[in-house]
């Protein structure tokens, strides 16, 4: 096992790293930009480096500067947590040259996986469900008009190099294609680099189920259940849970395995997950992989009593899984709910500042992940994401009410927060019936400013 072990990144995501490691006895190497002196993760490595100035381009994101510290260091490992540079394949491979575990997968498997129309062929190869589409990437709107009529209207426009929604375009008739067509593309290649695009049939008001799977360098993959991240705005997940309540347990069963089946034909190490859209009928499509831990990743934690970021720790230094398939049991129901520094009456603009006072819940079955204290100024250079609260209960019920309570506990004084947004959105009759789909907040929450 590593005895030193650099965390490239901010936050509570660091802050959560470390303390893995420190139950696991690895020291802990924290880097730091000049904007997070002060910062929680900074104080609670066992050793810490500043990196360089407040930008993360000039910091977070430099490769070259984070593997110096993990020289100088001698880290044996570096976990790049979410965001930042864990979806790099460049840093991954750079990692790969220094002689430093890369906790995530291969380089080649991180730029596989990036390349959407290319992951999507791959898992097409693979006889994995996916949306129906076009197979080969479409470079001419032309070519695009072609598929499109073949496919059927209303189509979706995807980037390759997509994600977040960038790139994506909807064209409900033959009319709208050209256009958005080529302002999906230009969209690609201003934020990307890379204009080549692909066409599937529009799925309406589908549910984002995602499939979280640990693979080891040995063969072993299996999955741990799944979560629905449906309630998003603007691409951006806001409440997540485990497991999806709207799929019966047959077909949770086979989009798990189907997870296991992708993961396999790729032969994928470490942890990542398998995102699937599902439609009303329960059928579900291959939609994208993300090779690295993700933000929601405590719910899959609560219901089934792993530490997933040890089990990346422990793939990573060449160990097998602890756990086989039939080991995990899936155990009652998990919310998390991310809060913000924004504020929802201005479009949601971050709101950095000070916390001049703040409480934060507890109590059993509820979790609190941060990196935030009282007296802690948040920099406005980052993500606003300052709090995840994580609710267990024996049922969606108890976990609906166990969240309900820990946000009625939440002071957060001095900055504005996403809170009573959380609420309407847990009050609301929709999502407490377990019917919120991708469109939930738009259609019911949004306020209108
Ligand atoms: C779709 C779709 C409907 N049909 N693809 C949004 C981000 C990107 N990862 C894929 N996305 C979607 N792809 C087809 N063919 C609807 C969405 C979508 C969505 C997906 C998951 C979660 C929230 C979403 C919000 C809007 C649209």
């Amino acid at each position: 096992m590593f005895q030193k072990l650099l965390i490239a990144n901010r936050g509570e995501i660091a802050v959560r790293i470390i303390r893995a490691c420190r139950e696991m006895g690895i020291r802990t190497v924290a880097v730091y930009s000049e904007a997070d002196r002060e910062a929680l993760h900074t104080q609670l490595a066992d050793e810490a480096i500043c990196i360089g100035p407040a930008p993360a381009k000039e910091s977070y994101l430099d490769m070259e500067r984070i593997l110096s510290a993990a020289v100088v260091s001698h880290a044996q490992a570096i976990h790049p947590g979410f965001g930042f540079l864990s979806e790099n394949s460049r840093f991954a491979q750079a990692c790969e040259s220094c002689g430093i575990a890369f906790v995530g997968p291969r380089a080649k498997m991180i730029q596989e996986m990036g390349n959407k129309a290319q992951a999507r062929k791959t898992m097409m190869k693979a006889k994995i469900p996916v949306i129906p589409g076009t197979r080969e990437p479409v470079l001419t709107v032309e070519e695009a008009e072609l598929r499109a009529k073949e496919i059927g209207y209303p189509v979706m426009i995807k980037a390759s190099s997509g994600g977040g929604g960038k790139g994506m375009r909807i064209a409900a008739g033959e009319e709208e294609l050209r256009d958005k067509f080529l302002t999906a593309q230009m969209e690609a290649r201003a934020a990307f680099g890379d204009d080549t695009m692909y066409l599937e049939k529009y799925v309406s008001n589908p549910r984002h189920v995602e499939v979280q799977i640990l693979a080891d360098q040995y063969g072993n993959t299996v999955y741990l259940g799944n979560r629905d991240c449906s309630v998003q705005r603007s691409h951006q997940k806001v409440v997540e849970e485990a497991p999806c309540t709207a799929i019966s347990d047959d077909t949770a069963r086979r989009m798990g395995e189907t997870a296991v089946r992708a993961a396999k034909a790729v032969h994928y190490v470490n942890a990542g997950t398998v995102e699937f859209l599902v439609d009303a009928e329960e059928n579900y499509y291959f939609m994208e992989m993300n090779t690295r831990i993700q933000v929601e990743h405590p719910v899959t934690e609560m219901i089934t009593g792993l530490d997933l970021i040890k089990e990346q720790i422990r793939i990573a230094a060449g160990e097998p899984l602890s756990i086989a398939q039939e080991d995990i049991k899936l155990t009652g129901h998990a919310i998390e709910c991310r809060v913000n520094a924004e504020d929802p009456d201005r479009k949601f603009l971050p709101c950095p500042g000070t916390i001049s006072y703040m409480y934060l819940p507890g109590g059993c079955g509820v979790r609190v992940d941060s990196a935030v204290y009282p007296g802690y100024t948040i920099p406005p250079y980052y993500d606003s994401m300052i709090v995840k609260l994580i609710a267990w209960g024996q049922d969606r019920q108890e976990a609906l009410a166990k969240m309900h309570s820990a946000l009625g506990e939440v002071v957060m004084d001095g900055i504005k927060t996403n809170v009573d947004f959380l609420y309407r959105i847990l009050e609301h009759p929709v999502f407490r019936e377990g019917k919120a789909d991708t469109n939930f907040i738009e259609q019911y929450v949004q306020q209108t400013v």
